[in-house]
């Protein structure tokens, strides 16, 4: 095998992976009336979760057992905020603004 072949065999497969990784669809939690909806997800690893608040007053998406991985800017009406979770595991998050809004996204 010549090497240029190689170097386009090589490419065709990163293409590959990268388009398997990216036919995992979005998630999405809808933040209304104080509330995450649904309140618990289930994904896949690789899965990106996106949150939409639909509420008139801001709220954020933060993790509850690691704020530093997990932590958005006061979302106002219409804003989203988007993370990837690819470890397998349970992540607990609440609203800093409203601690009593809380939800949780299960990675599996
Ligand atoms: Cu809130």
């Amino acid at each position: 095998m010549t090497r240029v072949r190689f170097v386009a065999l090589l490419g065709c497969a990163m293409l590959l992976a990268h388009s398997a990784a990216a036919s995992v669809p979005d998630a999405a939690v809808t933040i209304d009336n104080f509330t995450f909806t649904p309140a618990q997800i289930t994904v896949a690893p690789g899965t990106r979760v996106v949150w939409t608040n639909r509420d008139d007053i801001p709220h954020t998406v933060v993790d509850a057992a690691n704020p530093r991985a997990i932590k958005s800017p006061p979302l106002d009406t219409d804003d989203s905020y988007a993370r990837f979770f690819d470890k397998a595991g349970t992540y607990t998050y609440f609203c800093s603004l409203h601690p009593h809004m809380t939800g949780s996204v299960i990675v599996r």
